[in-house]
């Protein structure tokens, strides 16, 4: 990505963006301009959309629109964390049950270098290696980052290659 590094007190934090139901695309603008009026937050850059098969999931769903936003934030990671789900739940996020279609999902990937293990949260994201859906975005804006414990984003590539995602927006639209 060829975002400035962040300024002193900020880290560059990555969250990805999920949805399956409702309108995708209305809920990525809306979750762009939610997380830019945080407090101490600058939304960087965002990745195109992606269209992909549901990952792991019970039975038949639609195809997801999935992409990644880069953030320079100084809010610790609860407090991103909590901020992410306040904005899920004004989109309209419900939790009847897990791993269910959803209108917008927001999980924060990585905070700076982060590495973290509380019941709440997992930094960085525990399955974000393994999902052609957050590493196809992710690589588009940051090829070279390095997940700490894991490798460069663009060497994990391959080992998604085998799961259906389609780019269906163009860079920075
Ligand atoms: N999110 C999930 C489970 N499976 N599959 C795709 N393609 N995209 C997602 O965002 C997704 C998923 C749980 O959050
Ligand atoms: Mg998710
Ligand atoms: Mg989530």
């Amino acid at each position: 990505m060829t975002s400035p590094a962040p300024a002193p007190g900020f880290v560059r934090a990555y969250v990805a963006f999920g949805a399956n139901l409702g309108d995708p695309f209305s809920a990525f603008t809306a979750a762009r301009a939610a997380l830019a009026a945080l407090p101490h937050t600058q939304v960087v850059a965002h990745s195109s959309c992606y269209r992909s098969a549901p990952v792991g999931v019970p039975g038949e769903q639609p195809d997801y629109l999935n992409a990644v936003i880069a953030l320079d934030t100084a809010l610790a990671p609860p407090a991103l964390l909590d901020a992410l789900l306040a904005i899920e739940t004004r989109g309209g996020r419900t939790r009847e049950t897990t791993l269910a279609p959803r209108t917008i999902d927001l999980d924060l990937l990585l905070h700076g270098d982060a590495i973290l293990n509380t019941p709440t949260l997992t930094l960085p994201h525990p399955r974000l290696h393994l999902r052609a859906f957050v590493l196809r975005p992710l690589a588009e804006l940051a090829p070279q980052l390095v997940v700490p414990g894991i490798g460069a984003v663009k060497d994990l590539l391959p080992g998604v290659a085998d799961q259906r995602i389609e780019q269906v927006t163009s860079p920075a639209s």
